[in-house]
């Protein structure tokens, strides 16, 4: 199996309830690597951007307005299966949904404020890495 990366995000309910630790351990514990992190609030244009191919969804203005209520943490992980793994780990986009023990069923409250964001496919995690991170700021380990 291919060494992957791919882009998470601690989304702001999760950031306010303090359990980025947490959410970091459930990472490491599954053998990813953070290999780049920043904390940032994000402006609207700059999440706009991010959630670009949900421009047209119903919810997509909601999704914008709750990723900028707060502070996000943002991280590049890597590792064996990265991007399958990240989202096996999320849980479903509903947490209502979400398998006992995913970070979605112990740490979100609703599909809006769902606690993590993590890429789709290796092809996306690519674009939103570079979205977020220089080259230079990624460091493979
Ligand atoms: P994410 O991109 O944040 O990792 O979440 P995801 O892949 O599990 O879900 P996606 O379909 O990409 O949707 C992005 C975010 O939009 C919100 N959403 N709301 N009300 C709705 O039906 C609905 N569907 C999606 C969620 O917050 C989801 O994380
Ligand atoms: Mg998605």
């Amino acid at each position: 199996m291919a060494i992957e990366r791919t882009l998470s995000i601690v989304k702001p309910d999760a950031v306010g309830k303090n359990v980025i630790g947490k959410i970091y351990d459930r990472f490491e514990s599954a053998g990813l690597k953070v290999v780049a992190a920043k904390m940032k609030h994000l402006s609207r244009s700059e999440a706009e951007g991010f959630y670009a191919v949900h421009k047209e969804r119903p919810f997509f203005n909601d999704l914008v307005q709750f990723m900028i209520s707060g502070p996000v943490m943002i991280q590049a992980l890597e590792g064996e299966n990265a991007v399958l793994k990240n989202r096996d780990l999320m849980g479903a986009t509903d947490p209502k949904k979400a398998d006992k023990g995913t970070i979605r069923a112990d740490f979100a409250d609703s599909i809006d404020a769902n606690a993590v964001h993590g890429s789709d496919s290796a092809e996306n995690a690519a674009i939103e890495i570079a979205y977020f991170f220089a080259a230079s700021e990624v460091y493979s380990r």
